[in-house]
């Protein structure tokens, strides 16, 4: 079977149509209510949020779906950004695709480093004298040695946010679970006015394809090529920039691109269009090692650190990070991010008590 998509740019949804015409996932009540207690429990306590999201989202091309279309994503940079910013004392809310790497586990990705692997059984000898209570097993698991260190480390950062309670998780798979679940957390963010951070890393569909007009059952094939015309999902940066944060939660953005020369352009794009704070390039082939910074120049939030640059246009700040991996094989370009981004987030909410 041959797909030929056709993409109509007239039939853009703006967000109120979108969320007019399109139903809401049905976990939408209760994973609001939890995500309303999370951010009281963590307003009240003075400590910042950052959503953080991340995955690809889904598009259905059936009711009762057997085919969708999927955006790239593992979710290594979502999950590696949420160790870090808990590590600087934020609350998470970590809103993935189902099944994609999440925090902590990542490190033990069942396609990369299996925890299988590295656990040994080891013969317990009973006692000499005892003939054994036949309670206690035979056996005890333990690490490889080598495994241990890293373990223990990953394990009791785990352990730490767990009785903190600071890492909350939201799943989504379709690009409409996405979409409502984004508003409905930003609503949820607002009480806590600049304390509030988006860090926007899931990899989201640009297009999609409405309930009415969706098979109810599984597209036939059979009839030659398969023609489906898909609307373009409204751009939801603007209404959350604008309005669901009222212009004051700090909001970053991943722009993806396989071409490295559209990397600043289309970034200074995405900030003019939507007045949000950051946005972060990254190309395909070098996104664990090198990303680009983009912002609007706002002397109060970049201090007189920011260098002029002459890459784009002056109106933005342009600042690259990159790690060398050839050195330093075990550094993550996601705690320079963080690191980096913490700081712009400290600065923008001094520049409102200032
Ligand atoms: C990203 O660019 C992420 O950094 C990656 C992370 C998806 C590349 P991995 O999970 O990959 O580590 O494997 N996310 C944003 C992608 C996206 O859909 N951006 C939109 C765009 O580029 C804007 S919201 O137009």
């Amino acid at each position: 079977m041959s797909v030929e998509t056709t993409v109509t740019t007239e039939s853009t949804f703006s967000a109120e149509r979108y969320f007019a015409t399109q139903p809401p996932p049905p976990s939408l009540e209760q994973d609001v209510l939890h995500v309303r207690q999370f951010v009281q429990r963590h307003a009240k306590a003075g400590r910042k949020v950052v959503l953080v999201t991340s995955g690809g989202t889904t598009v259905p091309l059936e009711l009762n779906v057997v085919r969708f279309l999927d955006n790239f994503s593992a979710g290594t940079r979502g999950a590696t950004s949420a160790e870090y910013f808990l590590k600087a004392d934020y609350a998470v809310i970590f809103m993935h695709r189902q099944f994609s790497l999440q925090p902590f586990s990542r490190h033990y990705s069942h396609s990369t480093h299996p925890f299988l692997d590295f656990l040994e059984i080891e013969k317990v000898e009973p006692e000499q004298g005892s003939s054994g209570d036949g309670a206690s097993p035979p056996y005890n698991i333990t690490v490889t040695p080598s495994e241990r260190p890293q373990l223990l480390e990953v394990l009791t950062a785990y352990k730490a946010v767990h009785k903190e309670g600071t890492l909350h998780t939201l799943t989504f798979v379709t690009v409409n679970d996405y979409l409502w679940l984004l508003r409905a957390v930003s609503h949820e963010l607002a009480i806590l006015g600049r304390n509030a951070l988006y860090y926007l890393a899931a990899a989201v569909s640009d297009f999609f394809l409405p309930r009415q007009r969706m098979s109810e059952h599984k597209i036939q094939s059979g009839k030659g090529s398969l023609h489906i015309e898909m609307d373009e999902v409204p751009k939801i940066l603007k209404p959350l920039a604008k309005e669901w944060t009222r212009g004051e939660a700090f909001i970053v953005s991943f722009k993806l691109e396989t071409d490295p020369t559209l990397l600043i352009p289309k970034s200074q794009v995405a900030l003019a269009r939507y007045g949000h704070q950051v946005v972060i390039g990254n190309d395909l082939h070098h996104r664990k090692f090198q990303v680009v910074l983009v912002s609007p120049r706002n002397k109060q939030v970049d201090g007189d650190t920011a260098q002029p640059t002459s890459e784009g246009d002056s109106k933005y700040r342009v600042s690259w990070i990159r790690i060398d991996l050839a050195k330093d094989p075990k550094k993550e370009i996601e705690e320079d991010i963080v690191g980096e981004l913490v700081r712009r987030h400290r600065r923008w909410i001094d520049s409102s008590e200032a």
